[in-house]
């Protein structure tokens, strides 16, 4: 397959004015005719070109007379002919075979129920269509089918007809009166339970809402919905953006390949990001579900009402809808553990990303399959750009630049240019150093030194970036860092330099001294609040650390800083395995478990080590046992330190009666971090023996009223013997069997299992009724937890877990492409792990390369990984 180029973008040559699709649902052979008007718009002869692929075209009549083959040239990517017409009505009949579309893109059916997912190419799947994002058309849909079967016959915008017909089938008809893309049409047909209730916008509308769960589900759709109202609130409030059509539908499915997909008016979500109650989900699902159901509803006006000029520019509306449901749930949260959650994915997946062989900068420029570029980069790093400019235009010019993109290009297909220009002039702020962000790949690091003249009274900070060469792109230029820092006194105090206490370092060449007048040395605290994307390279000296921890007075640099202290001394203890950790460790945490003016969540966020991944971009290269063990032996250095402390704030925080609240949710998060860290504890204490503390575990086990505790209890359990864990396992089982998404937190727990019986365990699950490999949750709960959080098994030094994988791999090659080729990440970045691992490694690329009929998904990966 070859690359597609963003300097190759072409305007259309035909514009759709209105596209009728009459859909005739069956489970091999559904029928489906579009009437399609198309305006020529070039300005004389031209070629339309539809994409159209694994369907049967049976007819196609232009402007009522019947093609035949020799009027047109048809392949396997779609159909196409010239004309010099200036309008013209295309008529295409076509078949296609939803039960076995197990790639879940375009119309397949999940469970009993028919849906479609059209982003981003899936609209070729079921008609032969422009299927590009700047061809915008008004839909008019006819859904005909079996009234027994498929009750609910839904599609985008209002309905306006219901027939019953004669053979027992009904015809429903949608019509959506906003211009759309085609990746932004949906179809749904089947028997639901309907949680229903209603929104009044700001303008007095009254919009009706709708969630579509499968029957016996109703009991879990309530907190969707809160979270729906919550979503059309905060819009208004917070961007004075009220919804546009009368009626709101989220439909949950339990097969599909994303979170969810904000079609419009017609949200299709994977159940897991919809279904919950305190019985069945934890509470990062309740946040997960919120924050989700607020991503879907954002895009309504950021992504449907202006979208994409082309698929290059996805982050338009990815980066800044993920800041909007970011700022959504810190607005209705807790903005530091957000913001810690949000770094997180940045550390530990972005900048892996941007290491490795895929990287790309957030507007990518060369793409073989664009389901590859759904990723964090173009979301979250997309996001950190969006807040970088937040952050220097200050949220009134910020939310101006916003009045005035929705005023320049509602109902356009736009790029990021034209974002960005919003915001330029409507702020009058000069971005144009700033747009590199958009087309520079790679994780910029910062270097940081400092100078104090006692005599002067000056002092000199001085920061240069420096952005390492990446897979796609060799010269890397300057770019403009908003650094925030904060200035403290040795006692701790902030400290009013020149300019404040706290400030934005506008970083714009390669390297800029900044000098301040400073009547003392201060302690500098660096990247605060994660001002930009980048790495710092500085490091805080332990009386530093020890004055700004306690000092700090934004949450999230607390954590940060308490981060950098556990860095410090993994990295010493990863390059000299008789290094002794330092008592000042648990001593600080000591006196921050005392605070007890800290938020307990961000209290359990401090408690919690770097990851795995986040230390792998601590070292040019890596050694993965050296790094395994580092972070266990000081967890335990933690754990057998603090014993007492941690028992305390564990009975101090769990409770046996559960509530949803903001306060509640963080004490469960911080008793459950207790009981883990305890039971890391390898040795008895006069305070507990190792038995008690399984004791502890077990018995928050068999009483937990709540997912959230029952989760922790049953992870927990892993580091406990192995009759106890396994004990936990079965009755776990016996009570949730067959609740998927219950079942999918079982098969996670199990693939995490550190010790080499895991292989067995995999094998085993694939047997449990389940389990499904066209199920894309299942396969993630169990091979992508395996790859992504069982560390130990899956970089075995023997490369065991790499063949394991590449297994899995190779099976979902022809089942579920998508699915597959998001499972490769782990594989494909493994140039920074030991020569040896390497070598494994590419040997299982190697193989993969050459599987019969390779996905355009895998093929792109594995040959940029192999390069
Ligand atoms: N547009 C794909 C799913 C999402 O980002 O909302
Ligand atoms: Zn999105």
């Amino acid at each position: 397959p070859a690359a597609k180029l963003l300097k190759d973008y072409k305007k259309p040559n035909f514009l759709v004015d209105n596209i009728e699709l009459t859909i005739e649902l069956n489970a091999e052979q559904t029928k489906v005719c579009s009437k399609t008007r198309y305006i020529n718009n070039t300005t004389g002869k031209g070629e339309l070109f539809l994409n159209g692929e694994q369907q049967k075209l049976l007819s196609i009549k232009l402007d009522g007379q019947t093609l035949t083959s020799d009027d047109y040239h048809i392949d396997e990517s779609g159909l196409s002919f010239s004309t010099n017409l200036d309008a013209f009505e295309l008529v295409i009949e076509t078949e296609i075979d939803p039960v076995n579309n197990t790639s879940l893109e375009g119309l397949y059916l999940s469970g009993g129920a028919y849906c479609t997912q059209c982003e981003a190419e899936g609209f070729r799947r079921i008609t032969f269509y422009p299927d590009r994002p700047d061809v915008l058309a008004k839909f008019t849909t006819h859904i005909i089918a079996n009234t027994k079967e498929y009750p609910y016959l839904l599609s985008n915008g209002n309905k306006t007809a219901e027939e019953k017909l004669d053979d027992g089938r009904t015809k429903v008809t949608w019509v959506d009166p906003f211009r759309k893309p085609c990746y932004l049409f949906a179809l749904v047909a089947g028997d639901f339970d309907v949680l229903r209730d209603s929104f009044t916008t700001k303008s007095n509308r009254e919009i009706a809402l709708e969630i579509f769960v499968d029957k016996g589900n109703m009991g879990r759709a309530p907190h969707a919905m809160e979270s729906l109202k919550a979503s059309m609130r905060w819009d208004e409030e917070r961007f004075n953006l009220e919804y546009d059509l009368d009626i709101y539908m989220i439909v949950a499915v339990d097969f599909f390949n994303m979170g969810a997909m904000e079609n419009k008016g017609l949200n299709v979500f994977n159940s897991s990001c919809v279904l919950a109650d305190s019985q069945s989900a934890t509470d990062a699902e309740y946040l997960r579900i919120e924050s989700i159901v607020g991503h879907e509803y954002f895009h309504n006006w950021t992504g449907n009402r202006v979208t994409c000029r082309d698929w290059f520019q996805l982050s338009l509306k990815e980066g800044l809808t993920v800041f909007r449901d970011q700022e959504f749930s810190m607005d209705l949260g807790s903005r530091a553990v957000n913001r810690i959650q949000q770094v997180g994915v940045m550390r530990d997946h972005q900048f892996a990303e941007d290491a490795g062989p895929m990287s790309h900068p957030i507007r990518p420029e060369s793409v073989i399959e664009m389901n590859n570029f759904y990723t964090v980069t173009v979301y979250d790093k997309g996001a950190e750009v969006i807040r970088m400019m937040h952050s220097i235009l200050g949220e009134d010019k910020f939310q101006q630049g916003m009045a005035l993109y929705f005023e320049r290009h509602d109902g356009q297909a736009v790029t990021c240019d034209d974002f960005v220009a919003a915001m330029e002039d409507a702020s009058k702020i000069d971005l144009s150093l700033f747009r590199r962000w958009y087309s520079q790949s790679g994780t910029p690091i910062v270097t940081a030194t400092e100078d104090y003249d006692a005599d002067s009274g000056v002092y000199k900070l001085t920061l240069s970036q420096n952005t390492q060469p990446t897979a796609d792109q060799k010269n890397k230029l300057p770019l403009h860092i908003p650094i925030n820092v904060g200035f403290f006194s040795q006692t701790g105090q902030p400290l009013a330099v020149e300019g404040g206490a706290e400030q934005v370092l506008n970083l714009t060449q390669p390297s800029q001294t900044f000098e301040f007048n400073a009547f003392e040395k201060p302690y500098v605290s660096l990247l605060r609040d994660f001002s930009a994307p980048v790495k710092l390279n500085f490091e805080y000296s332990d009386d530093a650390l020890a004055c700004l921890i306690p000092a700090e007075t934004s949450d999230f640099t607390k954590w940060e800083l308490t981060q950098a202290l556990y860095v410090k001394h993994l990295k010493a203890k990863i390059s000299d395995s008789n290094y002794q950790y330092p008592s000042s460790i648990p001593q600080i945490l000591k006196q921050i478990l005392m605070d007890t003016s800290l938020d307990k969540a961000l209290l359990a966020e401090l408690l919690c080590l770097p990851t795995f991944a986040t230390m792998l971009e601590h070292f040019e290269t890596v050694d993965v046992d050296a790094i395994l063990s580092a972070r266990k032996s000081l967890i335990e250095f933690i754990a057998e330190s603090l014993v007492t402390e941690l028992q305390q704030t564990y009975s101090a925080n769990h409770s046996s009666q559960y509530q949803y609240s903001q306060k509640a949710i963080a004490q469960r998060s911080l008793a459950n971090v207790c009981l883990s860290l305890l039971a890391d504890v390898k040795q008895d204490s006069p305070a507990a023996t190792q038995a008690e503390i399984a004791q502890l575990v077990v018995e928050q086990f068999d009483s937990a009223d709540n997912m959230t505790d029952s989760l922790a209890a049953m992870n927990i359990a892993r580091k406990l013997p192995e009759q106890v864990f396994s004990n936990i396992l079965k009755q776990f089982d016996q009570k949730w069997r067959g609740d998927a998404l219950v079942m999918d937190k079982w098969f996670s727990t199990q693939a995490r299992m550190e010790s080499d019986t895991v292989f067995d365990k995999l094998d085993d699950l694939q047997q449990h009724p389940d389990f499904n490999w066209k199920n894309p949750n299942k396969v993630r709960s169990l091979f992508g937890a395996f790859a992504m959080g069982n560390h130990e098994q899956f970089h075995h030094s023997s490369g065991r877990g790499y063949q394991y994988l590449a297994s899995v791999i190779t099976k979902l090659n022809t089942i579920n492409p998508q699915i597959a080729a998001r499972l490769i990440n782990p594989l494909i970045q493994y140039r920074k792990l030991d020569p040896s691992r390497q070598n494994l490694i590419k040997l299982e690329l190697e193989k993969l390369a050459k599987i019969e009929n390779l996905s355009s998904d895998l093929y792109e990966k594995i040959t940029k990984a192999l390069k």
